[in-house]
């Protein structure tokens, strides 16, 4: 009996005990704490951010046992599921300052929330264009096209774009969402065209590319050389021509050509000099002046900038756009059936006649301006033009091209470097 009552007695004291023991903590859960971080604090539409709650605490339990979820407008709703795992990522799609919302809740449902900005900022469009075609003459039209250029926040569509034709920091277009145009350029060169482009929010890209114009066949224009003199310049295939002979006395460098008139200082020489036709200043006018061979290769250059005396291949191309074959062009003598022809001036006011198969079909417009012997005299005004190469012949002598009053030919003839003979120039 007394036992029994003992063992009861002790019972209850222990199940007493562990009660008081154990109530005031384990009856008061608290709410956690929710706590987070960005990383980074801004950015743009292409951003993927970070969150990161593993801040968040609690009085009861662990962190790792706290769930979480995300609102990233703070619209009232919730774009995650609660998840025990911390960090979560995002990307916007749109430009703006957004309030991001945490919520945290503990493992008997109290719950916390807390919010943090995040800044998305404009980004510049890229500027993107091509050109159809790349090179082409005065009479061709050039696509612009736009099309590739982009925006991270805009669509190309939406994108304005605006046109400088030459890179002069004038644009010549009004702004325009249309991202194809077409241009003309009028005269020949070599142009850098700018595009810009704008996005919704003016922000601004500009990028360049260069498109090559050469004259079209029969376009005209001038060049000066450096002692004033102007020239008219003919296009005739790929190649653009003085269409008069060079009168210049002065090299590009300023240094003064001499003007040798005696016969025997003339054959004498071994260095660049010029005359008019029979000294005559009379005919320089018509017929330019007559140089030797060593002021055509005279590394001051009687060419005016940008222009050079054509090479021996270069007069082959000329008459071989004219109808001369590889082999005829290649042959020496008088060459062809009627390049000649093509390139003398009609009439017979400067040719004599019958001036045979005259036509200046190309423009050159050559005129039989004579020319002065290595040794000294003059002749053939009238009768003859002859054109200087720069292309040595043989150590004596250098390629000359040369069209006859009576012929439609064109000769080739390597003639003595001491001959004073016509000057035409080519650009380069
Ligand atoms: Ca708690
Ligand atoms: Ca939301
Ligand atoms: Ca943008
Ligand atoms: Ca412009």
């Amino acid at each position: 009996m007394f036992n029994k009552l003992f063992i009861i007695l002790a019972l209850t004291t222990i199940i007493i005990n562990i009660s008081c023991k154990k109530n005031p903590t384990s009856s008061v859960n608290t709410e956690p704490t929710a706590a987070f971080t960005i990383d980074p604090t801004s950015g743009t539409t292409s951003t993927t951010f970070t969150f990161d709650a593993s801040s968040s605490s609690d009085n009861e339990d662990i962190t790792s046992d706290l769930q979480v979820r995300w609102d990233w407008e703070d619209n009232g709703i919730w774009d995650t599921d609660y998840s025990t795992t911390k960090t979560a990522t995002h990307q916007y799609s749109a430009v703006g300052t957004y309030t991001v919302k945490l919520e945290v809740k503990d493992s008997g449902g109290l719950t916390d929330t807390t919010t943090k900005t995040v800044m998305l900022s404009n980004t510049a469009p890229t500027a993107s264009f091509t050109i159809d075609p790349t090179s082409g003459t005065t009479s061709t039209t050039f696509n612009f096209d736009a099309s590739g250029s982009s925006d991270n926040e805009d669509a190309t569509s939406a994108l304005q774009v605006r046109w400088d034709w030459t890179n002069n920091g004038s644009y010549d277009t009004n702004w325009s969402t249309d991202k194809t145009t077409t241009h003309q350029y009028s005269t020949a060169g070599t142009y850098t065209v700018k595009l810009e482009v704008k996005d919704t929010g003016g922000l601004i890209n500009s990028t360049t590319r260069q498109v090559n114009v050469s004259n079209s066949d029969g376009d005209t224009g001038t060049i000066t050389d450096i002692d004033g003199n102007v020239y008219n310049t003919i296009q005739i295939g790929n190649q653009e021509w003085m269409s008069e002979n060079l009168k210049v006395t002065h090299y590009r460098n300023g240094d003064a050509i001499p003007n040798v008139t005696g016969n025997t200082e003339w054959s004498n020489l071994s260095t660049g000099a010029y005359c008019s036709y029979d000294n005559n200043d009379s005919n320089i006018d018509t017929y330019g002046l007559l140089y030797n061979w060593y002021a055509v290769a005279d590394s001051r250059k009687i060419a005016p900038a940008g222009w050079h005396i054509p090479t021996d291949a270069e007069w082959k191309e000329l008459e071989m756009y004219l109808g001369m074959s590889q082999s005829e062009a290649d042959d020496t003598g008088d060459r062809g059936t009627d390049e000649g022809g093509k390139l003398k001036e009609v009439g017979t006011t400067h040719w004599q006649s019958p001036n045979t198969g005259a036509t200046n079909e190309s423009g050159f417009s050559a005129l039989p301006g004579g020319h002065r012997y290595y040794y000294g005299p003059f002749g053939r005004v009238g009768y003859n033009a002859l054109f200087w190469s720069t292309t040595e012949s043989n150590s004596s002598s250098a390629w000359t091209h040369r069209l006859y009053y009576s012929g439609s030919a064109v000769g080739r003839y390597g003639y003595h470097k001491l001959s004073g003979f016509s000057v035409r120039c080519v650009r380069d």
